[in-house]
């Protein structure tokens, strides 16, 4: 897969997209991230890349052209899947959007800022309009990290099995069971007698019940 994430801060982007499971997999070639400074794309002389909204109103606007140039520029090399602008008021990610997510090669994430985007981005450049939530951040930088970790650990080849996806929470519309590790008896505090037990049939068995009673109990809006 290659991303491809369109920001004014670029900066933000250097601590989270080096750091385990996302570097393994730009590692070993499954992803290519390619960050994109939209200030390179002004042609202002202070390099601007906002304005004032029309009609009025408090908040800067970004303008088209900047993101209209670099996407421009982006296409020449590539052909993109999806491009892909982070808001607030874009359909909510879930898992089975980060499953379908997960298949495409090319994505482009951009990332507003201020009060947003000039609507002509939304209407003739974008393709799909994600939100991570129903709260707002000062930035689509934090979403657009959050969607590009979600997809990159569900690429083939990414994790490895101790680590599979198979088992996530939401992977099938449950929460993951509990999970224990050494020492079996902390201060008194034991773990469950059927994970030492060796039975891999009952194991699995006591892991869906668990998993399902957790999910009944938390969220039961995903058994719906
Ligand atoms: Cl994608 N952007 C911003 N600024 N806030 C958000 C969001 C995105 N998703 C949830 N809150």
């Amino acid at each position: 897969m290659r991303l491809d994430i369109i920001t004014c801060l670029p900066e933000l982007f250097e601590g989270p997209m080096n750091q385990s499971i996302v570097k393994r997999s730009i590692e070993k070639g499954l992803v290519s991230i390619h960050i994109h400074n939209l200030r390179d794309y002004s042609t202002d002389k202070h390099k601007r890349v906002d304005d004032y909204a029309f009609g009025g109103g408090a908040g800067m606007v970004l303008s088209i052209e900047p993101i209209d140039t670099c996407i421009s520029k982006l296409k020449e090399d590539s052909d993109y899947d999806e491009i892909i602008y982070l808001t607030p008021d874009g359909d909510k990610l879930d898992q089975s959007m980060a499953n379908g997510l997960s298949l495409k090669k090319n994505i482009i994430l951009l990332c507003g800022h201020y009060k947003g985007v000039d609507q002509r981005v939304r209407d003739h450049l974008v393709t799909k309009e994600i939100s991570i939530g129903d709260y707002v951040l000062s930035g689509g930088e934090l979403a657009a990290m959050v969607l590009a970790d979600s997809l990159i650990r569900l690429i083939p080849g990414v994790l490895n099995d101790e680590s599979s996806a198979l088992s996530d929470s939401f992977q099938d519309n449950l929460l993951a069971p509990p999970v224990y590790t050494r020492p079996a008896d902390y201060k008194g505090l034991k773990v469950p007698d059927i994970l030492i037990s060796g039975h891999e049939a009952k194991v699995a068995e006591w892991r869906n019940e668990q998993a399902l009673e957790r999910t009944k109990k938390r969220r039961p809006d995903l058994l719906d």
